[in-house]
Formats: C-alpha cells, sequence, structure tokens
C-alpha cells in the first residue's frame, strides 16, 4: 500500500482476492501490473469507463448502460474502480457462477441500491439496453418486447408484481434462475461480452 504506485499488489488484496476469484497469484500480478500500465493513478474513473463502451459500440449510444454498469462495479460508491472491483467484475462476468451474476445484474437493476427493484428501475435499465440494440435488431424483435415500454412490463407481469410493488434480490435470483425467458429478457450478456474483450486485449 501507500504511494508507491509502481510497488507490488499489497499482500492483504492478494490473499483477498485469491478467496474471492479463482485467479492464481501469478494471474493476479499480472493484471495488476496491465492495470498500472493502463490505469497509473490506480483507478478507473466513470469517463474512461464510459468510453470503453463506446469504442465497443460505436454506432449505439451505450452512455446511459455503463453507467450503470459502473455503478453496480464500484462497491464502495466512490465513483471510481479500483484493482479489486476491477477484478472482482472481471471474474464475476467471466467466470463466475450464475447465482453471483445474478446477484450482480440485481445491482445492476436496482439502480438506487435500496436492495429491490422497482418497475421504474427495470424500465430505466431496459431502455439503456435498447439504446444499444440497433434499429433492425429491434424490428427483429417479438411483438410484445419490441419497447422499452412493452419488454419492463414483461418482465414485470413475470414476476406477478403490482405497478407498486418492488421485487426483492431474492425473488429476483429464484425468478429468473427458474426461467430461462426471463433471463433472455433482462439481458445482461452485452457486458460480459465487453469484458471478454477486455480480457483479451490486456492479456
Ligand atoms: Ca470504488
Ligand atoms: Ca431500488
Amino acid at each position: 500500500m501507500g504511494n508507491n504506485k509502481s510497488c507490488a499488489l499489497s499482500k492483504e488484496l492478494l490473499e483477498d482476492l485469491k478467496l474471492s476469484t479463482r485467479y492464481t497469484e501469478e494471474q493476479l500480478h499480472t493484471w495488476y501490473q496491465t492495470f498500472l500500465k493502463e490505469c497509473p493513478s490506480g483507478h478507473i474513473r466513470q469517463e474512461q469507463f464510459e468510453a470503453i463502451y463506446a469504442s465497443f459500440f460505436p454506432d449505439a449510444d451505450p452512455k446511459a448502460y455503463a453507467q450503470h454498469v459502473f455503478r453496480s462495479f464500484d462497491s464502495d460508491s466512490n465513483g471510481t474502480l479500483d484493482f479489486r472491483e476491477y477484478i472482482i467484475a472481471l471474474h464475476l462476468t467471466s467466470c463466475g457462477m450464475m447465482v453471483q451474476k445474478l446477484e450482480w445484474a440485481f445491482a445492476l437493476y436496482d439502480v438506487d441500491r435500496n436492495g429491490s427493484i422497482t418497475k421504474n428501475e427495470i424500465q430505466e435499465i431496459v431502455k439503456s439496453i435498447f439504446n444499444m440494440i440497433s434499429k433492425e435488431a429491434q424490428m427483429n424483435l417479438p411483438d410484445d418486447e419490441n419497447t422499452p415500454e412493452k419488454r419492463a412490463d414483461k418482465i414485470w407481469a413475470f414476476f406477478g408484481k403490482q405497478e407498486n410493488d418492488r421485487i426483492t434480490e431474492g425473488e429476483f435470483i429464484q425468478g429468473v434462475m427458474e426461467n430461462e425467458h426471463v433471463l433472455r429478457l433482462i439481458q445482461f450478456d452485452e457486458p460480459q461480452k465487453v469484458q471478454e474483450q477486455l480480457k483479451i486485449k490486456k492479456q
């Protein structure tokens, strides 16, 4: 720790990340060096994160979605991603278990981080996802899910909720695990693809 940015990964962080991920000590050291090279400050700022998304979706408007994904990865809410948050995100999206991925999807949809999801929050995320789907691809979507509103309605109906109800994390994870259809509707594979790309780029 401390001021020396070129110093190795601290022992505490290394042990923590070895427990939290399946990465080896060697992999973690390598990623840390690459991370520092790309982010000498030791932090990824939201604008940098948005720029990465923009480069992967040049014909779309991924800004809102990138902001939501950034928030879901910024676990201490301090406005930047440090190495720990970055590695946890990378691990989660590339080799995490289904339950962990759904915990993350829940965090993505829980925009105000209050521990439950409202219909407005579903609409907000679905809208940001639609900003990344090309017009052609949108035209190929089924009639009852080809607008953000329709898709949010469909997700909401699946959970059997009234307009002002909320979905808890447990309900969300169980519901999605029991139904592949709703898994497709909440669609969180875009960031996964981006992360895969980042991983390839950084290796
Ligand atoms: Ca942070
Ligand atoms: Ca919420």
